[in-house]
């Protein structure tokens, strides 16, 4: 079946939020992160679209925020109020489709491949909906895929709607920076742009899959030469799927070092991969979540070529799905899921296992 698939993104969320309940901030610069004042430590989390004309933007410092623009209002992040839009946005997104993905906050994949209804349409009406009962703008992007639905939402903002199809992906990708491609953070984007004089993903395209995998190792490397073709098959999930079996955890305080979620994302994997062998399953698919301190949720999943119990190789792959993410902000949750289960076939049960034990002949 043709997929069709929606990526929805409220234009500048927390601000627009904040210019909503308090119309005396309309048409102003308004700046929302940390506790509000530009003269403390802290981050901007988002700026309105005035505020943006100074070049105010996410993550950058306050008081950098506060030097170029000083009439700027700042003010604190309220999470609470930006989680009740946050549900209600949701709500009228699953009216449309049971499959919806929910990104951050403010952001979610919504499949529409079993509707019948014209997609452009379709997200005019969601659009039309959004603003009437939330009072907020919204861009969207249509396409084949995820990876194509996100970049066509983030072509036309604010308040955008932009399809990209199969046929268009070349012509309208080209000249798009290669961080325009999610993973494509800053590092790999230096080594492309450094080894291989990449800068744009029509330049991507140009590389051969093999010159990429020696770059950036098989995985990585094979995964950018189809991201780059516009081509992408993850599916729009809701919450972890049923057949599958996952672990995750809340740091206390926010994790900035590599190291540790490592040892944490192998913690899990080993606390999965227990579980699912006791079930009397073999996992084909890891897939890793992390979930940064502002509440933005990614997955990265890979599929091997076939279902194991090798637990070094599943503990190694789940480890090695952190390099498809940019690690430049403090991350706030991580998750190992395994999916994509087999029943264990008894011959591959070993003998002292299968004897007796409730768990082990239960597969
Ligand atoms: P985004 O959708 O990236 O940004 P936005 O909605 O403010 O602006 P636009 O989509 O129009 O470009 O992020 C959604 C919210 O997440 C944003 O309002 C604030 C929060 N956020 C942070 O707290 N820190 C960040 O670094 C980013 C990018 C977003
Ligand atoms: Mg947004």
């Amino acid at each position: 079946m043709r997929r069709v698939i929606l990526h929805v993104d409220m234009d500048a969320f927390f601000a627009a939020v904040e210019q909503l309940r308090r119309p005396e901030l309309r048409g102003k610069p308004v700046v929302v992160g940390g506790d509000g004042n530009p003269h403390r430590r802290g981050v901007v989390s988002t700026a309105s679209y005035e505020a943006r004309a100074y070049g105010i933007h996410s993550a950058m410092p306050l008081r950098t925020a506060y030097k170029r623009c000083p009439h700027a209002i700042f003010l604190p992040v309220d999470f609470t109020a930006y989680q009740e839009f946050s549900d209600r946005l949701r709500s009228i997104l699953r009216e449309y489709s049971p499959l919806v993905e929910p990104l951050s906050l403010d952001e979610a994949y919504v499949d529409i491949s079993h509707r019948s209804e014209d997609p452009v349409e379709l997200a005019r009406t969601i659009k039309q909906r959004i603003a009437a009962e939330l009072g907020l703008t919204a861009s969207v992007g249509i396409g084949p895929n995820k990876l194509l639905a996100k970049i066509a939402a983030n072509m036309h903002k604010p308040d955008g709607l932009t399809a990209i199809w199969e046929e268009e992906v070349e012509e309208k990708l080209r000249h798009l920076p290669a961080t325009a491609l999610w993973g494509i953070g800053p590092k790999t984007a230096a080594r492309l742009r450094e080894a291989l004089n990449v800068q744009t993903v029509g330049d991507l395209r140009r590389v051969p899959l093999e010159q990429l995998q020696e770059l950036l190792g098989p995985h990585h490397g094979e995964w950018l030469y189809h991201l780059c073709r516009g081509e992408d098959d993850s599916p729009v999930v809701t919450e972890w799927e049923p057949k599958s079996m996952s672990r995750e955890v809340t740091f206390q305080s926010d994790v900035r070092r590599r190291e540790t979620l490592l040892r944490v994302i192998r913690r899990l994997a080993e606390e999965v991969y227990a579980e699912v062998v006791d079930e009397g399953y073999l996992p084909r698919t890891v897939t890793l979540k992390v979930r940064y301190h502002n509440f933005r949720t990614h997955t990265r999943a890979q599929t091997l070529p076939e279902p194991t119990a090798d637990q070094e190789l599943l503990l190694r792959t789940a480890a090695g799905l952190l390099d498809r993410f940019t690690l430049d902000r403090p991350v706030r949750l991580v998750g190992v899921r395994f999916s994509n289960l087999v029943p264990r076939q008894r011959d591959v049960v070993p003998a002292d296992a299968a004897s007796g034990s409730p768990a082990a002949s239960a597969g």
